[in-house]
């Protein structure tokens, strides 16, 4: 069953690779032979990370971990139950994310829509790559990467904020930091007031428009940003977040070694006061 407008989307072409060869629907899911290789990707990662709990210690959801290399394996390949596992297992992933984004591409291409939501995916991609290639890379060993389980990907990240003793002075991560809060803050305010402007309650059941959007906020703090603004703004806001939070782990190690309490000494040391 399809809905109304579905079938007239259904169209060919737009595709990256593959030509007509995987351009068809099952179901409501557009194929392509990026949804192909996504799904050899995910099955075969998930099997691997399957399998790696079954050669571990334990089943407990929350314990279960697939670990890195040694930092002595370096940049090298590792055997698999040395962290061979977590090296595959990473490049299923980097596989999956990858054809993903080029589905939504295919897809985008196909309804004639600009590449904002790959492009957008590709920020959170790229924030996975930060942690697991290029920060590992700039250090020269896989073994920087973090461990594919819950609590141990957790221990992971208190481990290494607390190696750079402080990790809140972490320029780049008080930016990340904030970016996500107010990309929350931007979402609440769009999406109560569509809410607002949708539900105008007993006495006077009549939706509210656009010029009442602008009126609220112009009213309560002088400026409205407008519809389409709204959203420029919260798609910024957002890959602002996932941008800067690359930016805080790849300074980490590679370019800042030292605590970052220490990184603002040079504040300290301003020729004004010092
Ligand atoms: Mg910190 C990182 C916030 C305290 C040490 N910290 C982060 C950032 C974020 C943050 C800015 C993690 C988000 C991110 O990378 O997104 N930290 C944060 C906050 C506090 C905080 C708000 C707080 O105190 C209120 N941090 C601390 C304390 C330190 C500390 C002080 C520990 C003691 N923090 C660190 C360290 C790191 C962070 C170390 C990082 O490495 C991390 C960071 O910046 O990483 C880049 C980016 C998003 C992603 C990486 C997700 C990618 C998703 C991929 C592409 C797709 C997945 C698909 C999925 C598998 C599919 C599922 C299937 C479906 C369900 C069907
Ligand atoms: C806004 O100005 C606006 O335009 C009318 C929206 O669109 C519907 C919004 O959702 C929001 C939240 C605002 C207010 C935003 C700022 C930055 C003042």
């Amino acid at each position: 069953s399809m809905l109304s407008f579905e079938r007239k989307y259904r169209v060919r072409g737009g595709t990256l690779l593959g030509g007509d060869l995987f351009d068809f629907w099952v179901g409501p899911f557009y194929v392509g032979f990026f949804g192909v290789t996504t799904i050899f990707f995910s099955v075969v990662g998930t099997a691997l990370i399957l399998y790696g709990a079954a050669m571990g210690p334990t089943w407990n959801v929350w314990q279960i971990s697939i670990a890195p290399p040694d930092l002595s394996y370096g940049l090298g390949l590792a055997p698999l139950m040395e962290g061979g596992l977590w090296q595959i297992i990473t490049l299923c992933a980097i596989g999956a994310f990858s054809s993903w984004a080029l589905r939504e591409v295919e897809i985008s291409r196909k309804l004639g829509m600009g590449l904002h939501v790959p492009f957008a995916f590709a920020v959170a991609i790229f924030a996975y790559l930060a942690l697991v290639v290029i920060r590992p890379f700039l250090l020269g060993a896989w073994g920087h990467g973090f461990p594919y389980g819950i609590l141990s990907h957790l221990d992971w990240v208190s481990n290494v904020g607390y190696q750079y003793l402080h990790f809140h002075y972490n320029p780049a991560h008080m930016l990340a930091v904030t970016f996500f809060f107010t990309t929350t803050m931007a979402l609440s305010m769009h999406g109560s007031l569509i809410l607002a402007v949708t539900n105008p309650g007993e006495d006077d059941p009549v939706v509210k428009t656009g010029e009442h959007e602008n009126t609220f906020f112009r009213d309560d703090v002088g400026y409205s940003i407008g519809a389409l603004g709204i959203h420029r703004l919260g798609l910024f806001l957002a890959l602002s977040a996932g941008f800067w939070s690359a930016v805080c782990i790849i300074l980490s190690g590679p370019f800042w070694t030292r605590g970052w309490p220490e990184w603002w000494n040079w504040w300290l040391e301003l020729p004004v006061w010092s």
